[in-house]
């Protein structure tokens, strides 16, 4: 499934199809908490809404990165070196990599993997007729998905992963690692990781953040459900689950679930899916970290913390990590 350059611009394409997010569907909510994975959300719509929640007053997480990639963009650029391939996870609408790329010294290749395939592609083709001398090769991929690095026409000097917004928080502590191992094997000896990580605060600030006023994120949360109907044929009634989303201390996290406002049953491929009233469907944690836990997980996956960047209030962290 490999092809050259942008003409035909996906690499690798393993995006899950129908079935497997179908049965995924179904495990999930089979299970006595019901959960469905969060990587869901980004269809087109909920890509949108996404970055709808980027703007908000109280998501502060896309202001603080972008103040403090822009403290440090020099030293970032110093550390990261000459001549290299860039692997970006979740790569999105590539608007972070932008600022990135234009400091970085003579950047040989840049590799946005990113699960919402339009977008993708769409991005990418953009950013490749803006960065001529830059080599892209987009992959439709699943974060954990392997695939060969492309063999760059100019010599590279590293591989160095980006890997921002505190996406991380995402995983749970083991899949967190076990994706810190496979970053570690992809970008080899030399390799490098410059990752945004959420750091633990007070959590009036993450109940905000999750709960901003306009039901952006209320919404983003829902549009699950509504893309489930699309592409599954199913028959929820969004209007009959509602947005909650909380920090849980002791998990170091914030949880957000889908709760069903009353009794229900849910039809799905000659399945009976009941929801008594008060049970949530659990879609997404994000953990927030202190410098000391997100050093300790590094370790463990291979990789030394070398740098670290905060804004002043230490809501949030930019870090620079090397392979040993
Ligand atoms: C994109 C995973 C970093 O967890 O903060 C935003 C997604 N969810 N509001 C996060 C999200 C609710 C976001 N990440």
């Amino acid at each position: 499934m490999q092809d050259e350059g942008v003409g035909r611009p996906i690499s690798y394409d393993f995006k899950p199809g129908r079935e497997s997010f179908l049965a995924e569907v179904l495990i999930g909510l089979r299970k006595p908490q019901k959960e469905l994975p969060s990587k869901y959300f980004y269809d087109e719509r909920g890509s949108h809404l996404f970055e709808r929640i980027c703007e908000l007053e109280e998501y502060y997480i896309p202001r603080i990165e972008a103040s403090i990639m822009q403290d440090h963009i020099k030293e970032m650029a110093e550390l990261i070196g000459p001549q290299v391939l860039l692997i970006e996870y979740g790569s999105g609408n590539c608007e972070k990599v932008r600022f990135l790329l234009d400091h970085l010294h003579n950047p040989v290749a840049y590799v946005p993997i990113d699960i919402s395939r339009q977008q993708l592609l769409q991005m990418t083709r953009e950013l490749a007729s803006e960065y001529p001398k830059l080599e892209v090769h987009p992959v439709c991929a699943d974060y954990l998905s392997s695939f060969d690095l492309p063999a760059s026409k100019r010599r590279t000097e590293r591989v160095v992963v980006y890997f921002p917004g505190s996406t991380i928080g995402n995983f749970d502590p083991i899949p967190a690692k076990h994706f810190l191992e496979h970053v570690a094997s992809v970008c080899g000896m030399a390799g490098a990781l410059l990752i945004g990580v959420d750091l633990k605060k007070n959590p009036a600030v993450f109940h905000s953040a999750y709960n901003d006023k306009e039901g952006i994120t209320a919404a983003f949360n829902l549009n699950l459900l509504q893309r489930i109907n699309q592409e599954l044929d199913y028959d929820f009634q969004p209007e009959w689950f509602q947005h909650y989303a909380f920090y849980n201390p002791w998990e170091g996290r914030v949880e957000m679930h889908l709760v069903s406002q009353r009794d229900q049953v849910v039809y799905l491929n000659g399945e009976n899916i009941s929801f008594a009233r008060g049970e949530s469907i659990w879609t997404e944690s994000s953990y927030k970290y202190n410098l000391d836990e997100f050093k300790q997980m590094a370790a463990a996956a291979g990789f030394k913390v070398e740098r670290v960047w905060m804004d002043e209030r230490q809501w949030f962290s930019v870090q620079y990590l090397v392979t040993r």
